[in-house]
């Protein structure tokens, strides 16, 4: 199969600016995007400035000629614009965002969370090893798709490993609209290889589970120990949370690096989309089935039963879907809904599961 890549390389326009110095905004990521949100007079008493980090009790914002800790606020998260209201700090207003991510927080509350504004890329890391889940990899993949922000999924520790290339082969399934790189974090090639996407005025982050070599990775692109790192545990590849906030890192040409935690759980909320992006033949499957509420059980003219039949879709990535979509649903849910669907959702979890390992059988 050829792939076309070129949609997902940043458009060649926002390489180098060789006439003059890029402003101290521009190195923070300001583009176009932001700036027809305000005007030189608006800019004048309410300034932009960038939410690099956020504290319990406020947000770490840069600016031209600002460094500073402003108060917090639930709707601002780390890689938005505020056009900040030095007197009435409460009036400053978050600025539109080219792309935002969010899920489901983990715990009982599971309110929605953001995670991140503004970005241009997500490197999607995960290593060869133990670390390495297909059906992880496909939520960050719908996440991303969602929040049309480009997807590269990146392996890392494939000097730790026999044959990378059968990590790569299943990351490559995922999706013809992804790219997968893979690569030693800890040696010459990291910077060669992410330099398509960390281009001035892009901003990339980097989201993966802990222990797969995200901040590994930010090191190796400034060059400089910016970020902490820490080994795994040995039995089970499993990391040691070594990174506790995102954080944005710019480079001196105005590259935008955030580096996150790893993330325990990610649990997708409104991403309909992105699911049925990563997961169109599916989808396209489905549409082709007898009544549109098929279940693509024991319906009859179900077209996802005859593929399955001729052996043309896998039984264990159909499985995945339908867990997938029935999750998202649910988290997507008002509470009231929730409550009711908890019932429903856990048998089909029991049904997918029992019919799963059946068929492995
Ligand atoms: N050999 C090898 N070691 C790597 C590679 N990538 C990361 N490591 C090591 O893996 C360990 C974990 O790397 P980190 O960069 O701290 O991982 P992280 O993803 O930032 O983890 P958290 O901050 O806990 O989310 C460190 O000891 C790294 O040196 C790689 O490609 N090859
Ligand atoms: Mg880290
Ligand atoms: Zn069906």
């Amino acid at each position: 199969m050829t792939r076309d890549y070129s949609q997902f390389l940043p458009p060649s326009g926002s390489g180098k600016l060789p006439t003059r110095e890029r402003s101290s905004l521009e190195k923070l990521g300001w583009k176009p995007f932001f700036s027809q949100q305000t005007s030189i007079d608006t800019a004048v008493d309410t300034q932009p400035v960038r939410v690099v980090e956020v504290h319990r009790t406020g947000l770490h914002a840069l600016g031209e000629g600002f460094d500073d800790v402003i108060p917090p606020r639930p709707d601002a998260t780390v890689g938005d614009w505020l056009l900040y209201d030095q007197q009435h700090p409460s009036n400053s207003k978050v600025l539109e965002r080219s792309s935002v991510f969010e899920r489901r927080a983990p715990g009982s509350d599971r309110k929605r969370q953001l995670i991140a504004a503004n970005v241009d890329t997500v490197f999607i890391v995960s290593s060869c090893n133990k670390d390495f889940n297909i059906a992880r990899l496909e939520r960050y993949v719908a996440l991303a798709f969602e929040a049309e922000v480009t997807p590269v999924i990146l392996l890392t520790k494939a000097d730790l490993c026999d044959d990378p290339n059968l990590y790569a082969d299943e990351a490559s399934a995922i999706s013809n609209r992804v790219l997968v790189e893979v690569l030693n974090a800890l040696g010459e090639e990291p910077i060669a290889k992410l330099a398509p996407w960390c281009k001035p005025r892009q901003t990339v982050a980097f989201l993966g589970s802990s222990g797969v070599g995200k901040s590994t990775l930010v090191n190796a692109l400034f060059m400089d120990g910016v970020a902490d790192t820490a080994a795994i545990r040995e039995e089970d590849s499993k990391g040691r949370h070594t990174t506790t906030r995102r954080q944005l890192h710019f480079t001196s040409d105005g590259c935008a690096v955030l580096d996150t935690p790893g993330m325990r759980e990610l649990q997708l909320t409104d991403v309909e989309a992105g699911i049925a992006d990563v997961f169109a033949d599916m989808v396209a499957l489905a549409g082709q089935c007898r009544f549109a509420d098929c279940k693509h059980d024991t319906e009859p003219g179900c077209a996802i039963q005859s593929a399955l039949e001729r052996g043309d879709i896998d039984s264990v990535r159909l499985a995945r879907w339908t867990k997938l979509t029935a999750e998202e649903r649910f988290n997507s849910s008002s509470l009231a809904e929730r409550k009711s669907a908890e019932k429903s959702f856990q048998k089909m979890i029991n049904t997918v599961q029992q019919k799963t390992r059946k068929r492995k059988k």
